[in-house]
């Protein structure tokens, strides 16, 4: 299958390419380096030492003789760039992971708000303006987010994968309908993953076009076979107070000796997925793809639900390193409970990668081997919802 996987150079896309690439696709990233461009601007580095472009092509070749090509595009501006380039290679499918992904980010200034939008929602919507163009038949895959539904809207009730269905009063009795579950999300980031299931409702339903949405939980781990050959394939660790994520941050805060920072009293549950499941769901959404004149297909990219306080404890009793309990700086509620259906990865033949002290350790080990690449004054997540919440005086360390 010839695959355009947009967002390639980021912490899921860049495995997902090896991944691909190793199963026999013929890989092409697009990317326009913006991540590691934001990297600079906040004065941070990935723990792991990421090579450049150049050289994770290079060795990938050289280890597996395998090529992936790479285009430098953004998104959101290169429009003609795009459709030329669909035009040229007819990909049988687009995997799109190229949008800024950090909640915290997201809610910094105003202008991080402003870019996450324009960033986002005009990529999403050029991409699909120009697969119409191209007139052909291309599969669509998007990385979603869990968040895209909020926490807590429907009780105990599982979330389902996409739809719900309700009863609609009519002076005729009641009707029931399928709708999109109500969006409710937490950041101008998951505001940003709830516009774009608009986006892809209307051209599924006007253009016939085959989208997959994939609404994943938080991705932890670094490594995946492939990334793992070779020093200069590594994946990326983000560890900071803006993009690092709650389980891969508790675990290089455990290699470093640092207090584990639980925002509040870490009842708050979240739902997870380890990266080396997130290249397999990838792959089985590319070869699962929906009929066109089909509605959007939409899976819960999930595989373990955790508190975050449960997983501060059971970090803290592996490693003997104390538990810091901050001020929160997000608007999200204390405590919420979370039950997630993810019955349509698991029909699939998809098996779960759940949290083991192996994977921990695994991933601790990384953490304790760049240990020396931390910055620590970067830890303390420092972007709050609403002006008026900035928090804490600095931990000691
Ligand atoms: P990332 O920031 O590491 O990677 C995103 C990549 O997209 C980067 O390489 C960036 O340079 C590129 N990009 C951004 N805007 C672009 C544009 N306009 N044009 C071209 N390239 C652009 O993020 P990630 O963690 O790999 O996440 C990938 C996708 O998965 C995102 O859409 C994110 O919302 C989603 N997701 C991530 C997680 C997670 O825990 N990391 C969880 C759920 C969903
Ligand atoms: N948290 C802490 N301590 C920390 C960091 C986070 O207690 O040091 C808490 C947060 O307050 C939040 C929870 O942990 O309640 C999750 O935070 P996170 O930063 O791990 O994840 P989140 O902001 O939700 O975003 C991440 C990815 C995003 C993806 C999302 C999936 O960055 O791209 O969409 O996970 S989900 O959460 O399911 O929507």
């Amino acid at each position: 299958m010839k695959v355009l996987v947009i967002g390639g150079d980021g912490f899921c896309g860049w495995p997902t390419s090896l991944y691909l690439s190793d199963q026999g696709h013929d890989v092409t990233i697009i990317d326009n380096l913006s991540r590691r461009a934001i990297d600079g601007e906040l004065g941070i580095e990935s723990l792991t030492p990421i090579s450049s472009m150049e050289v994770r092509l290079g060795a990938w070749k050289e280890l597996t003789g395998k090529e992936i090509g790479f285009i430098n595009l953004d998104l959101a501006t290169d429009y003609e760039e795009l459709l030329n380039i669909l035009r040229d290679s007819q990909p049988d499918a687009v995997v799109h992971f190229g949008e800024q992904r950090a909640a915290p980010y997201s809610m910094r200034s105003d202008t991080t708000k402003r870019y996450t939008i324009d960033n986002n929602v005009r990529g999403t919507h050029n991409l699909l303006a120009a697969v119409v163009e191209t007139g052909q038949n291309i599969a669509i895959v998007h990385l979603g987010t869990m968040g895209v539904y909020g926490y807590g809207w429907s009780g105990s009730a599982p979330i389902p994968e996409g739809y719900l269905t309700v009863k609609v009063p009519t002076p005729d009795g009641e009707i029931d309908r399928e709708i999109l579950h109500p969006a409710n999300p937490g950041s101008v980031y998951h505001l940003t993953k709830t516009l774009d299931q608009l986006i892809f409702a209307f051209y599924a339903s006007n253009d016939q076009l085959r989208i997959t949405d994939l609404h994943q939980g938080i991705v932890w781990g670094t490594q995946t076979d492939q990334t793992a050959l070779d020093e200069r394939l590594i994946n990326r660790f983000d560890y900071d107070g803006d993009y690092g994520t709650v389980l891969n941050r508790f675990l290089m805060q455990a290699a470093i000796g640092h207090p584990l920072t639980v925002h509040g009293t870490g009842g708050q549950t979240r739902a997870f997925i380890h990266i080396r499941d997130t290249v397999r769901c990838i792959e089985i959404a590319l070869t699962n793809p929906p009929e066109a004149g089909g509605k959007v297909s939409v899976f819960n990219q999930v595989t373990e639900t955790y508190r975050v306080r449960d997983l501060a404890q059971l970090i803290s009793e592996l490693t003997g390193i104390e538990i810091a309990n901050l001020p929160n700086p997000r608007r999200e509620a204390a405590e919420n409970d979370l039950n997630v259906s993810r019955d349509r990865f698991l029909a699939l033949g998809l098996n779960p990668t759940t949290l083991s002290e192996g994977l921990l350790e695994e991933c601790r080990d990384i953490a304790n081997k760049y240990r020396d690449r931390a910055d620590t004054t970067k830890i303390i997540a420092r972007s709050v919802w609403k002006k008026g919440m900035e928090t804490s005086p600095d931990l000691v360390m």
